[in-house]
């Protein structure tokens, strides 16, 4: 692992469902914040949101770096738009970029799977590798990849959405206006969704691995559909990209069970498509220290 003692500063991770702010010293945490996120907020609300966050963390501007990861489309001109508009359902084309520099002045903004990308391969599981890929499966299914030591991004932030891209597994509409994405099947909206059809209501997806913990058939059933599609979209990646390895982040991706399940499953796929698939070693910080990076 590479030393990351000389990350300082507060990060804010916006995710679908939780935000997290952490002030981070000698690149450990030494205070952390955590809320339900409100995807109905507008630009304004999610600004007063990190105003408040950052007094708790007592950030200081001029003295603390800021970094700032959010769900959504981060273009290179700091816009951020939803792609999921069912989990961001209030932003049409916000600039945050600009609003940040006017309430914070300098910080570092980022998607936040991007932001997780960088970290594990400066810090985690991705060191050292040539080609590298992050999944998170937390309430969409997000990513990133670093190709030849340099995380691949583009003008308008969709690179690294691979939830975004077609399932054989899926048969739903994805909140991007796709129909039958691996966010579709795979995501923790996904399988709260289907846990609902099969009866279940008012379920997070939480409480369906409860549920295949206690051995529960429906609730094994919905969480293996969504490790083989993301079994399918690792098999996919290597054939795009070539990592050395996958890692996965996200409260389902890490949930107990999930990647065996997905390891499982690419098994299954013919041996040019396997990689080795590992949990993200950053776990939820990864999104929160890769905004704190200073590139030499
Ligand atoms: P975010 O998407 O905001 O970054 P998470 O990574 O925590 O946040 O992902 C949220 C999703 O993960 C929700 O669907 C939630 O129900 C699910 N989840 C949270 N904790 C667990 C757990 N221990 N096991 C399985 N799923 C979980
Ligand atoms: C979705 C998409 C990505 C995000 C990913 C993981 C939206 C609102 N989100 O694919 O931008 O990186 O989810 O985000 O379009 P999380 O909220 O699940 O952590």
């Amino acid at each position: 692992m590479i030393d990351r003692s000389h990350i300082s500063g507060c990060a804010i991770d916006i995710g679908g469902t939780k935000t997290a702010a952490v002030r981070y010293e000698n690149g450990k945490p030494v205070s952390r914040v955590l809320r339900a996120t409100d995807g109905a907020k507008d630009l304004g609300g999610y600004i007063d949101d990190i105003s408040s966050l950052l007094a708790e963390l007592e950030w200081q501007q001029g003295r603390d770096p800021l970094g700032v990861a959010v769900a959504g489309l981060v273009s290179t001109n700091g816009e951020w738009t939803a792609g999921n508009s069912n989990t961001l359902t209030s932003l049409q084309i916000a600039p945050l970029g600009q609003a940040l520099e006017a309430a914070f002045g300098p910080h570092c903004l980022m998607n936040d799977a991007a932001s997780a990308t960088l970290a594990e391969y400066k810090f985690g599981v991705g060191a050292g590798a040539l080609s590298f890929v992050y999944l998170t499966v937390s309430t969409g299914v997000g990513g990133g990849a670093v190709v030849n030591g340099k995380l691949v991004q583009g003008k308008r932030g969709i690179a690294g959405h691979f939830g975004f891209t077609t399932s054989r597994f899926a048969n739903e509409v994805c909140g991007c206006g796709r129909d039958s994405t691996f966010e579709s099947v795979a995501s923790g909206k996904a399988i709260a969704a289907a846990a609902r059809k099969a009866g279940h209501a008012d379920l997070s997806a939480r409480d369906v691995f409860d549920a295949v913990s206690n051995g529960e058939d429906w609730a094994v059933e919905i969480v293996e559909r969504s490790a083989s599609s993301i079994a399918e979209l690792c098999a996919n990646l290597v054939a795009m990209l070539d990592p050395d390895c996958i890692a996965l982040g996200g409260s389902v991706g890490q949930a107990q069970g999930y990647i065996e399940r997905v390891q499982k499953h690419l098994k299954t796929e013919p041996k040019l498509f396997q990689v080795p698939i590992e949990l993200a070693s950053l776990g939820p910080d990864g999104p929160l220290l890769g905004t704190l990076i200073v590139e030499e």
